[in-house]
């Protein structure tokens, strides 16, 4: 086994994130890097930035869909953590410090109760939420060519980057979200289709997901934290002077404006 300072690998993580730099995948240099070290890399770069006066406003969950862990060679999703810094007030993206930019929609639920253990039921994850948002994320690898392992993205705070909730809430019970319709339009061509059920059969099964995967590490979802569920389709990369229309069908159509 190889001898790793997490700490260091942490602040160089962190450093690209912030600066917007691609850099080469960790597990380059320490090719027996574990997953468990990437998630305590993950923490230690989102430290820095608490320490610096950010705050933990919810978690994300990434390779969601069957599409996107095949293409990265896994099994089961991950998760990452969503600082308020991270999230847009208007859905204007500027890509200032940003590598390579990708926008994937997503329902978000903002909790109003605490999620806890490994027991979690999609009943109790419907009783803890406030409300389902149609959302925005933005992900943006630090790793050249968007190219990484499951555990350099881990590292990499499963790409987490910006997002953008839409301004309706709905009741959790408003409709069936597995399926709702998404049709994405870039500058006026339609790009990406899909349902919700793309997330884990049923976006709610992805909290359920998350809430176990942080029981493990001893933490919970928190009352008023915001949950990105995961894409409902591909993520498409934009570049200044781009416009996405998102239509979630029924409930919201999200327009991004690319600077
Ligand atoms: O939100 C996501 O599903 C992204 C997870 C990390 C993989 C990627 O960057 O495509
Ligand atoms: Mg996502």
């Amino acid at each position: 086994m190889q001898d790793v300072d997490l700490d260091a690998l942490a602040q160089r993580v962190n450093e690209h994130q912030r600066k917007g730099l691609a850099m080469r995948k960790l597990t380059l240099e320490y090719p027996e890097l574990t997953v468990e070290q990437a998630y305590r890399i993950q923490a230690l770069a989102v430290e820095r930035e608490l320490a610096a006066g950010d705050r933990l406003i919810g978690w994300k969950m990434g390779l969601t869909s069957r599409a996107k862990q095949v293409s990265v060679g896994v099994d089961e999703p991950i998760y990452g953590r969503l600082l308020g810094a991270m999230e847009l007030k208007t859905p204007i993206l500027s890509v200032t410090g940003l590598v390579h930019p990708r926008v994937e929609p997503e329902l978000a639920l903002v909790l109003k109760g605490r999620l806890e253990g490994d027991s979690i039921t999609p009943r109790d994850v419907w009783r803890a939420t406030e409300c389902v948002v149609p959302a925005l994320e933005v992900i943006d690898s630090r790793y050249e060519n968007f190219s990484f392992t499951l555990v350099d993205v881990v590292a990499d705070n499963a790409s987490s980057s910006r997002f953008y909730l839409g301004e309706q809430g709905f009741s959790p019970y408003h409709t069936q979200w597995d399926e709702v319709g998404v049709v994405v339009r870039k500058n006026g061509t339609v790009v990406q289709t899909g349902a919700g059920a793309a997330v884990l059969g049923h976006p709610v099964r992805s909290v359920v997901m998350l809430a176990q995967m942080l029981a493990r590490e001893g933490l919970a979802l928190e009352p008023g934290m915001v949950i990105l569920t995961g894409g409902i389709t591909e993520a498409v990369s934009v570049a200044p002077g781009d416009r996405l229309q998102v239509a979630f069908d029924g409930l919201a159509t999200l327009e991004l404006r690319v600077e």
